[in-house]
């Protein structure tokens, strides 16, 4: 190809990425297979001014992409990943080949995570309320407490990272947090809800102000549908 080929190529490619996004959310880069990329069930304008739309397309469309399509790629040589439950893969992360045990911690990970996160946020997202609230109360030390302790810890964790809410069978509550995209799904607990800290999250919109950032969050968070996932944990319902 020439240069100028290369350069008339590059600026067609631009174009029907922008065309793509104007129309939907932006589809998985490359390599199907198994595993998928959720459609955000909102407007990736929805969350604003709390989180910006460039942030969640990129978030969603170029970030959760990536660990979809980078799965795909690990399912290719290794097939039973796309048919065993994500949580029994993560759960169980030492059972795999050393040659795919990072990768799929990092990508199916991430993949969890994401997928978890797009579905507890969404506009108009209300308060908590029954069940849930009890156990806030009971397990939490109430929501004020709760939310600045959770706050706290999404702000302590060093570098990247997520802080999360665990839910027991029974329905009690924990503020954890982890690592990159490590998850208390790969210690067998289950997750209710949480908060993304990686810097893409945040950084177009809030810079370093991470504090600011996890103030904000709590603006989008969806309690309808944490209810139903507090309601399917204790059920023993609740995947990712
Ligand atoms: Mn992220």
């Amino acid at each position: 190809m020439t240069a100028i080929a290369g350069i008339a190529a590059s600026a067609t490619a631009s174009r029907t990425v922008f065309a793509q996004a104007a129309t939907a959310p932006a589809a998985a880069p490359a390599a199907s297979g198994p595993f998928t990329l959720p459609p955000l069930t909102y407007a990736a304008n929805a969350l604003e001014p709390h989180i910006d739309a460039k942030t969640m397309e990129i978030h969603h469309g170029k970030h959760h992409a990536a660990y979809v399509a980078n799965m795909n790629n690990v399912a290719k040589t290794h097939p039973q990943l796309g048919s065993t439950p994500i949580e029994n893969i993560l759960g169980n992360l030492n059972a795999l080949d050393d040659s795919i045990k990072s990768a799929v911690r990092n990508n199916l990970g991430g993949h969890a995570n994401h997928t978890m996160f797009w579905q507890i946020m969404g506009p108009n997202g209300g308060k908590p309320d029954g069940e849930v609230l009890a156990a806030i109360d009971r397990d939490l030390g109430g929501l004020d407490k709760f939310q600045t302790d959770f706050n706290a810890a999404g702000g302590r964790q060093f570098g990247s990272g997520w802080v999360f809410v665990t839910v027991t069978r029974d329905g009690k509550l924990a503020i954890e947090t982890r690592p990159n995209q490590d998850t208390p799904l790969m210690d067998g607990k289950r997750v209710l809800m949480g908060n993304d800290v990686w810097e893409h999250a945040y950084y177009l919109n809030y810079q370093n102000r991470r504090p600011d950032y996890l103030k904000a969050w709590w603006n989008t968070v969806n309690w309808a549908k944490i209810s139903e996932r507090y309601a399917a944990a204790k059920a023993g319902r609740l995947t990712i």
